[in-house]
């Protein structure tokens, strides 16, 4: 059975992807490591729980040591918005710590997965049908973060066989932990107001289309990666993942089929925009479909479906 970390645990990924973990591997074998969000008692309850800051190398080897790791999943991060506004805390956080993570598991032979993101492309990439192998000239700094991870992975794998894996997730939609900081949060968030308020205004214009995929997926995504044989993998570390692409427009429709008295209204962030029109519209994750089965099951209508019936329960709010 392994015994897997889980970095980033608190996050909109991590807190989810842990539980997945759990009741796959068993609670006692998933070790959940957070720094600085409070950690749920779902979490906390559940299973094994450390402090981990991952730009202190000894604090993931101590727990790696302590529970005799053979998987990390390396989640913690900064997002794209906020590392625009922090970009020396973003390089500290997305490259040292997952130096350090990669250190740690050179040492002890862990297997590794590490998250990559469309944030990997830039403006002269191709925007519809992005292909895996591309250019890759990002122009922020949570994508020359990401774009070094991708590369820093290949070469532990290439140098030192360090098992390393990965995917390039979109924008992420989930009910259960708030995403933050990110570019794409709007389509998490544009749900939260829609229940509650009936009104959302969208930071990013109506027109902007991206990637995006309901957490089901994401969680789907790395674990079906973890477990493929390694000698299937060509594109081990950054496999294109979609599962939708849409815009702040199409997602406000969907939603008023449910919910018809919804409005969207506009303040587009310059910030947060420039870093969207820097991304694509669409990828083509025909590699990873090839190379490990990739087959997302929602699509826009069934996640929308999904997160309303969901999100009203949590919320307690009939729709
Ligand atoms: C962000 O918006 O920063 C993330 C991402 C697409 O990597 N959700």
């Amino acid at each position: 059975m392994r015994k897997i970390l889980v970095t980033g645990a608190t996050g909109q990924i991590g807190s989810e992807l842990t539980m997945a973990l759990r009741e796959r591997y068993g609670n006692d074998n998933v070790i959940a490591a957070g720094h600085k969000r409070k950690p749920s008692k779902k979490l906390l309850n559940s299973g094994p729980f450390r402090v981990i800051d991952c730009t202190d190398m000894t604090t993931i080897e101590k727990v790696v040591r302590e529970f005799k790791v053979d998987t990390i999943y390396h989640l913690a991060a900064i997002l794209s918005a906020v590392a625009e506004s922090k970009p020396q805390l973003a390089w500290n956080v997305n490259i040292n710590g997952l130096y350090n993570a990669l250190e740690v598991a050179r040492e002890y032979g862990c297997v590794v997965f590490v998250p990559s993101s469309i944030g990997v492309f830039g403006p002269n990439t191709l925007k519809n049908n992005t292909p895996q192998d591309t250019i890759q000239r990002p122009n922020t700094m949570y994508g020359i973060t990401k774009v070094t991870g991708e590369l820093l992975c290949d070469y532990y794998y290439e140098k030192f066989g360090v098992d390393t894996r990965g995917v390039r997730y979109p924008g992420i939609i989930s009910y259960e932990t708030l995403p933050g900081g990110g570019t794409t949060d709007y389509a998490v968030e544009i749900f939260y107001e829609a229940i509650k308020y009936r009104r959302y205004i969208c930071y990013l214009r109506a027109d902007t289309y991206l990637d995006m995929m309901y957490m089901p997926d994401a969680i789907k995504a790395a674990i079906d990666i973890m477990e493929v044989d390694s000698n299937r993998l060509i594109h081990r570390n950054a496999f294109n993942v979609t599962a939708m692409s849409f815009s702040p427009k199409d997602i406000a429709n969907e939603i008023k089929k449910y919910i018809p008295d919804f409005v969207i209204d506009y303040n587009v962030d310059p910030t947060r925009q420039a870093i969207a029109d820097s991304w694509p519209n669409k990828m083509d994750d025909s590699a990873a479909r090839e190379e490990w089965g990739w087959k997302p099951r929602y699509d826009l209508a069934a996640m929308t479906k999904d997160m309303l019936e969901k999100l009203s329960e949590k919320l307690k709010v009939r729709i």
